[in-house]
């Protein structure tokens, strides 16, 4: 019975999403428990053939967490145990009936860029390659890493990862400088790193230690390193468009040249935010970048459902700025349009609003059920246009970088995130004497505050 989230003291199976005798592939749901907060989906941390001894508790039986529940066990051990073996998955949940197969990817051919701004997608000579896949690599395997971790109770609090979404953050940030500001969400931790957050800076946060980030006490949703132009990310939907807005008011105050980033998602392009974040910047005529992460999905709710616009670039023409639809997947396209985005900006001719279509591949939220609202076809679709693999191929089949080249980059981040989650175990919880620090409240009509350390 693993621990999901620091008070959970025990919990029980909901339901088996595999068979005994089953072979489950690491990362797939494997059981449904509940906590004493919610039910989540559990996945396999390894493969292997499912058993579920005799005395594992039945379903709805509360037990202690550390309960041995079942075990994923080789063919031979499998096999010794006199198990039903089934390799095939016939029990793969279908299609729900209410999704349809994608059809985006024509879409976004065809939408192109939709006001004056003339998109290219000719490769630039700074545009490096190498680093990109690293840095895509890295998010990744820090998301996976981070996703392991949340299962095991490390995590605390919300996990919302980025898998599936990293060119995005990725290529828009190898255009920023340190001094330029990014603002983002829920789902920030691929902005974190792409800014310039360590590895261990960002699990060390998630796990809540004094070695993290933000000291400890934001935690997945409240990621904070000034030093790299990271100001925040923030649960709440929608305000980092206005304060990214408030940052390049700022820039054009002082003439200092900096560009700020709202990064957000379509749940946010239908807040009052977008408008009023988007209205000023352009107006002011500031150094802005709006990067709507269009993942089709706010939680479980379809853009589709919730604008007759199937473009939230398109909004951009409204406010009288550039808007850009992208290919969210296609790093190098990313690159591209936020290459012209950030020239703009920094030349004094405004905003720009870039709309990247994409998709997460896993859950909204580490634990969370992901069945219902979209289909496994679906889902299984837009895996296959992985921004990684789709890069590696161009990479390979250009033949301009060796596969040997991508492979040790492949080790070296699986090592950089091993050693980030070994860091963040080791690291100490933060001081309790300290907890009022950088805390403001008012006290008998005064506004009072903890120590800034
Ligand atoms: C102002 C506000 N309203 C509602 C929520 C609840 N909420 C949390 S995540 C989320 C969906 C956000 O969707 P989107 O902006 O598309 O980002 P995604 O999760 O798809 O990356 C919502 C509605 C919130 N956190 N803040």
């Amino acid at each position: 019975m693993p621990r999901q989230g620091w008070t959970m003291e025990t919990g029980s199976i909901v339901e088996w999403l595999k068979r005994p005798g089953e072979f489950v592939r690491q990362g797939e749901q494997l059981l449904i428990i509940q906590s004493d907060k919610a039910a989540n989906e559990i996945e396999a941390l390894e493969s292997g053939y499912l058993d579920i001894p005799s005395d594992s508790p039945a379903l709805g039986v509360e037990v202690p967490i550390g309960t041995v529940l079942g075990a994923l066990l080789t063919e031979a051990e499998a096999l010794a145990r006199g198990l039903p073996i089934i390799v095939a998955d016939a029990h793969a949940p279908k299609a729900s009936p209410r999704a349809s197969t994608p059809k985006l990817v024509t879409a976004v051919a065809k939408a192109g860029p939709v006001t004056a701004t003339a998109m290219t997608r000719t490769p630039s000579a700074n545009r490096d390659d190498v680093s990109l896949y690293r840095e895509m690599v890295r998010i990744r395997k820090v998301e996976e890493a981070l996703a392991r971790s949340h299962q095991q109770g490390l995590v605390h609090g919300a996990c919302h990862t980025y898998v599936g979404e990293e060119a995005i953050a990725t290529a828009v940030c190898a255009h920023l400088t340190i001094k330029d500001t990014i603002w983002s969400t829920h789902r920030g931790h691929g902005h974190a790193l792409a800014k310039g957050v360590t590895a261990r800076e960002l699990a060390a946060e998630l796990f809540g230690r004094e070695t993290g980030c933000a000291g400890g006490r934001g935690g997945s949703m409240h990621l904070f390193k000034p030093e790299v132009g990271l100001m925040g990310t923030s649960g709440i939907v929608g305000p980092c468009i206005l304060l990214a807005t408030g940052a390049g008011y700022t820039s054009a105050l002082l003439k200092d040249g900096r560009v700020s980033v709202a990064f957000f998602g379509d749940g946010a392009s239908n807040n009052g935010a977008f408008h009023e974040g988007l209205n000023l910047a352009a107006v002011w005529n500031l150094p802005v970048i709006f990067v709507c992460e269009n993942n089709q999905y706010a939680t479980e709710v379809p853009y589709a459902t919730v604008s007759k616009q199937p473009d939230v670039a398109r909004k951009a023409d409204g406010y009288g700025m550039p808007g850009v639809v992208v290919d969210g997947n296609d790093v190098r396209a990313v690159w591209e349009a936020a290459r012209v985005a950030v020239e703009r900006a920094r030349e004094g001719h405004g905003p720009t609003l870039i709309e990247a279509k994409t998709y997460r591949t896993r859950a909204h939220s580490e634990g969370m059920r992901d069945a219902g609202y979209r289909s496994v076809d679906e889902i299984d679709y837009w895996k296959s246009r992985c921004p990684i693999q789709y890069l590696r191929a161009q990479l390979v089949s250009e033949g301009e970088v060796p596969v040997a080249t991508l492979d040790t980059i492949d080790h070296e981040i699986e090592e950089e995130a091993r050693d980030a989650i070994a860091f963040a175990t080791a690291s100490g919880w933060p001081d309790g004497s300290t907890a009022a620090d950088h805390v403001v409240g008012w006290k008998a009509g005064e506004l009072v505050g903890g120590a800034v350390r």
